[in-house]
């Protein structure tokens, strides 16, 4: 099947084919291409045109100008692959395993427990300093046949030994895990999917994610799902649920929007973002790929857009990374050709990304930068500020460096530890000391934010956190 003509879905004169398009992808694909397709928007075919000084020239660089990542769903068997590790290693600064880290893969016989792949995929988003996203450690598909055949109690003890099991093997080494995989059912209903964890109790997935908790408190820890791309039944529905996890303590910290797309993005994807936001927990978009058309680029562009106007989406995940890499088999949903050359998508989603930062260089002539009621730091200067996560005996510090009216080039941020606490481990960013006075210098991919902009890196520690405001020093 060769790329899906725009406006396909809305023609009337092929409903025949329309239905065979949709039964040729995996069932909840489909429904999420008749969502989407429903309520398709044609975006503005405007792309802001930037060529500053700034712009960065890969994704994970653009992304990284305001403290996002932009990351893939790689595969262990494809990192062999010449052309394809090129484009994961030039571009990209987070990866998710496509299918290593699930169920089935990492305990394939009760209590055997097998990392060779998910290690391989773990270690070479290390080897290129990226974020790594977990995927995932509880879901309805992919579970071994063992699992499939338990249920009830045994289930359950099965269920929660093997998140406290992987969780604990990857320990410190993940940015965010997907605890909890499309536990929702598709449809109006907006209530929990049925499946043998569901029927092992509705507190399944609290029950998850403390155990996921437990066992690696530096990992965000998201709930994942599809066809959630707008304020729908099934949105409000995980919404409901996060809503009552932040009111009664249960550890969630971020959602994941898979993003699986037709060829229409709904006009409330932002606003559906937001509203999860304001929650008080990230958002992410974990699995993006859009059906190709004409449309393609704008979809993809819009996705850009509305992340980067939602302070706290932290990052895009795309689902593969040439066309020939996809699930969606003939769909050429992906960023990149099958020879691996950048489609128009691709250079959609570079200037949205770099249309986060400045349009203009910074400069110290005429005309003076615009006051605003909060002043930035100073010229080329940077601030930090920490955001606390602590329990009796612990913390998670979560720091964002600023900078002000000009691009920062290297930071270091230093601060106070109160006695008796010392730091277990660090993320996306390299310290010196671990107790009393200690300071953090950016690593290789964060060192670069554009005037204005922001990164984060984060620490875990025993004791209590920091309560002091760090000081910053760039350069
Ligand atoms: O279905 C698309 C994605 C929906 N959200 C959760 C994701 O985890 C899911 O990923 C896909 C992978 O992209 C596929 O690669 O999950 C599929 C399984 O439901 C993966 O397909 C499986 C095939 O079904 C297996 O036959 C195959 O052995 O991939 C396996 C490894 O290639």
């Amino acid at each position: 099947m060769g790329a899906l003509p725009y406006g396909f879905f809305h023609s009337p004169k092929s409903p025949q084919r329309k239905v065979s398009v949709l039964m040729s992808i995996p069932r909840h694909g489909r429904s999420a291409l008749l969502a989407t397709a429903a309520v398709s928007v044609a975006l503005a075919a405007s792309v802001a045109v930037i060529g500053t000084a700034d712009a960065a020239s890969t994704l994970g660089a653009s992304a990284a100008q305001t403290g996002r990542y932009y990351g893939a769903a790689i595969a262990a068997g494809r990192l062999g692959d010449a052309t394809y590790t090129r484009i994961l290693t030039t571009e990209f600064n987070s990866v998710t395993p496509e299918n290593e880290m699930k169920w089935d893969a990492t305990e394939p016989s009760q209590g055997r427990f097998t990392y060779t792949n998910g290690d391989r995929i773990l270690n070479q988003g290390v080897a290129m300093g990226a974020k790594v996203r977990g995927h995932a450690l509880l879901w309805h598909q992919q579970q071994p046949s063992w699992a499939q055949s338990l249920s009830g109690t045994a289930l359950r003890n099965a269920a929660i030994n093997h998140v406290t099991q992987v969780a604990t093997h990857y320990k410190g080494k993940i940015y965010a895990w997907d605890v909890v995989n499309e536990a929702f059912a598709d449809g109006g209903s907006g209530a929990r999917r049925d499946s043998n964890l569901q029927r092992t109790g509705n507190d399944w997935i609290e029950a998850a994610f403390r155990a996921a908790r437990a066992a690696d408190p530096a990992a965000k820890l998201c709930y994942n799902d599809y066809n959630t791309d707008g304020v729908n039944a099934k949105s409000t529905g995980i919404y409901n649920m996060v809503r009552d996890f932040k009111s009664r303590g249960v550890p969630i910290d971020c959602v994941g929007f898979q993003s699986h797309l037709g060829t229409g993005l709904p006009g409330d994807y932002q606003a559906n973002l937001q509203r999860f936001a304001d929650l008080g927990v990230d958002v992410q978009i974990t699995e993006l790929d859009v059906a190709q058309g004409s449309n393609q680029a704008n979809v993809y562009a819009g996705v850009t857009r509305a992340c980067m106007a939602v302070s706290r989406c932290t990052g895009i995940t795309v689902w593969g990374i040439r066309d020939s890499d996809s699930w969606r088999t003939g769909e050429n949903p992906l960023l990149f050709d099958n020879s691996g050359n950048k489609k128009a998508a691709y250079t959609s989603v570079l200037n949205a990304l770099n249309a986060g930062g400045p349009t203009t260089p910074p400069t110290t002539s005429n005309p003076p930068p615009p006051t605003t009621s909060t002043p930035p730091p100073p010229t080329g200067a940077c601030a930090a500020t920490v955001s606390l996560n602590s329990w009796t005996g612990g913390y998670v510090a979560t720091v964002r460096v600023t900078a002000g009216q000009a691009a920062v080039s290297g930071w270091t941020v230093s601060l106070s530890l109160p006695s008796g606490s010392a730091i277990t481990g660090v993320w996306s960013a390299a310290n010196t000391g671990s107790t009393g006075a200690v300071s953090f210098r950016n690593v290789s991919y964060n060192g670069q934010i554009a005037a204005g902009g922001f990164t984060e890196f984060g620490f875990q520690g025993t004791g209590s956190g920091p309560t002091a405001t760090p000081t910053c020093a760039a350069g």
